[in-house]
């Protein structure tokens, strides 16, 4: 797990994050695509969208952007004790939405790489390492799930 300290640089990081989830979200959604374009066809409702520009003018795909960091905010909030948020999440990630555990790697290190891009000079080393064990510890936990629910993830 993490300690005392490493869950507070997590949870102030995600404070200088959470006025701009709406651009942060879709920045995160956009770059999920154009580094791993696997990931965008299991979005039915994202498949469509070719250009950047097409993403970037998509209110749906920030929408979505939105909901994905709000939910992971939650989560992070929570300090480890994440059961019950992440068990539906898992749940219909493995049976539902079918996204491999890779996937999830993919976003979790887009989100560091945004959040260090856009927040540097409050996310140094240190920080930086406690956001990555929190974002595995969650990685974990679903990858868990996943094995309960029979998803080979
Ligand atoms: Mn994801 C829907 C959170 C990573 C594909 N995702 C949702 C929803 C939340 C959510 C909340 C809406 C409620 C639900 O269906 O459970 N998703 C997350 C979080 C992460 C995440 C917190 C990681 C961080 N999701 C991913 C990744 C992919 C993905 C990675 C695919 C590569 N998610 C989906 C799909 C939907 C979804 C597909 C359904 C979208 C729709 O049609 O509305």
């Amino acid at each position: 797990g993490l300690s005392d300290q490493e869950w507070q640089k997590v949870i102030d990081i995600w404070g200088k994050v959470e006025p701009d989830l709406p651009a942060r979200g879709q920045e995160v959604i956009i770059s999920l695509f154009q580094n791993h374009p696997e990931t965008q066809d299991k979005f039915d409702k994202f498949k469509n969208l070719k250009s950047m520009d097409e993403m970037r003018s998509s209110e749906e795909l920030k929408k979505h952007g939105t909901t994905v960091l709000t939910a992971l905010g939650k989560i992070l909030k929570q300090k480890g004790n994440h059961e019950a948020e992440v068990t539906p999440l898992a749940q219909s990630h493995a049976n539902k939405h079918k996204i491999p555990i890779k996937y999830l790697e993919f976003i979790c290190e887009i989100i560091v790489g945004i959040i260090a891009e856009k927040y540097a000079a409050d996310f140094g080393p240190d920080s930086q390492a406690a956001m990555r064990k929190a974002l595995e510890l969650f990685r974990n936990d679903m990858a868990s799930k996943y094995k309960d629910f029979g998803f080979q993830g």
